[in-house]
């Protein structure tokens, strides 16, 4: 049929983050601002990773609370659930099916090398478990069921992107084509926020040091209070050097919120004292983050609403994640029902 327009797909983008506690301002620069800006051109699937959470243990009743606090904040980011797939991964079966799959296409020695569990295992020697040891084949199966493209992650990440690679192919090589291997998509600036209190360690939502880490739902007054506290330096001058890791993040921060680059940021506060600098990068946060604080006070006065949304995105993700899994178990030689 000539003049006929086929429809272009759009590229596929999955991401999902852990219901572990309110994100920081790290996860928001490193991922979720990414989610936003990428939902407009792309078929998006943002999950809440809750089955991963589950590796350090939570209180369930906590942890409950946590997972509709997460989905409230994907919502209220401007996600909007009509044009993006928005779910939380237990509620799709698929996940930890295809996870067991692939994890008997996972190899040992591959998984021990992951930086994030030799962290993870020496922080939490008490609890080393075989969850946390399979994290990555579950996020593989995670990405790999919706045959996505792209994976937005802050740069922590980009391990676990590698080894789903690895393992999509292998499956891919002994059984056939089945999964797509995904890109991760990583931010310039904001890829790796570092803490307010040890600029070389990334800010962590587990920090035991509270003035650390900035959460998206701290009060202006806080975030104030621990920007003025930021370690920098001695050389009292705002540029971005080697060896100033503290300015250097607050100048990424900044440059996060105002979209300026590093020069107009010198620029701007020559002459200036770390003092200014600091209010400047901690009033452009609080304006930054204020419709998403709004948004998620309002949201979480309906919780029936957050259900009924949650329950819907649910629904959408299992039929495509569907599709995938029965292709997997058929060419692993399962019998699957239809
Ligand atoms: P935890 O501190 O509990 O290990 P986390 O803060 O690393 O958790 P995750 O849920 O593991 O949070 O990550 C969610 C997303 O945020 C991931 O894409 C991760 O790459 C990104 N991210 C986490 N910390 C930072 C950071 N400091 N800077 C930029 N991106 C980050
Ligand atoms: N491990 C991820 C969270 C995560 C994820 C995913 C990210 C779970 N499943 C799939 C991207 C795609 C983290 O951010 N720490």
């Amino acid at each position: 049929m000539e003049n006929q327009v086929t429809p272009e797909r759009r590229p596929v983008v999955l991401s999902a983050i852990q219901p572990t506690s309110i994100p920081t301002i790290g996860n928001y620069f490193g991922a979720l601002k990414n989610w936003q800006t990428m939902s407009e051109d792309n078929d998006c699937l943002f999950a809440v990773a809750d089955l991963h959470a589950l590796t350090v243990h939570p209180e369930p009743a906590k942890l409950r609370q946590q997972i509709i606090e997460m989905y409230a904040t994907l919502l209220s980011l401007g996600l909007s659930p009509e044009k993006n797939i928005i779910f939380i991964q237990s509620m799709v079966h698929a996940h930890a099916e295809l996870a067991w799959i692939l994890d008997c296409y996972t190899m040992f020695g591959e998984a021990q090398r992951m930086t994030q569990f030799k962290d993870k295992s020496q922080k939490h020697a008490d609890n080393v478990n075989v969850g946390l040891f399979a994290y990555p084949v579950l996020m593989a199966a995670d990405i790999l069921l919706y045959q996505a493209d792209y994976v937005p992650v802050g740069a922590d990440q980009k391990q676990h992107l590698e080894i789903a690679r690895d393992i999509a192919e292998r499956f891919n090589n002994l059984r056939g084509a089945t999964f797509k291997l995904p890109e991760p998509y990583i931010g310039k600036i904001g890829a790796r926020v570092m803490s307010l209190q040890d600029p070389t360690q990334k800010m962590s939502k587990s920090d035991v040091n509270p003035k650390a880490s900035v959460f998206l739902f701290d009060s202006p007054d806080l975030i104030m209070k621990k920007f003025k506290s930021a370690v920098t330096d001695s050389e009292a001058q705002v540029r971005y050097a080697d060896g100033k890791d503290g300015i250097n993040n607050l100048m990424s921060i900044y440059s996060c919120c105002t979209g300026l680059d590093f020069d107009a940021i010198e620029k701007e506060f020559e002459g200036k004292g770390y003092g200014d600098f600091k209010v400047r990068v901690a009033e452009a946060v609080i304006e930054e983050i204020r419709p998403v604080q709004e948004e998620y006070a309002r949201l979480m006065k309906d919780k029936a609403f957050l259900m009924q949304t949650a329950n819907e995105g649910a629904e959408k993700a299992s039929r495509i994640a569907y599709r995938t899994l029965q292709k997997a178990k058929k060419k692993v030689g399962l019998i699957v029902d239809k």
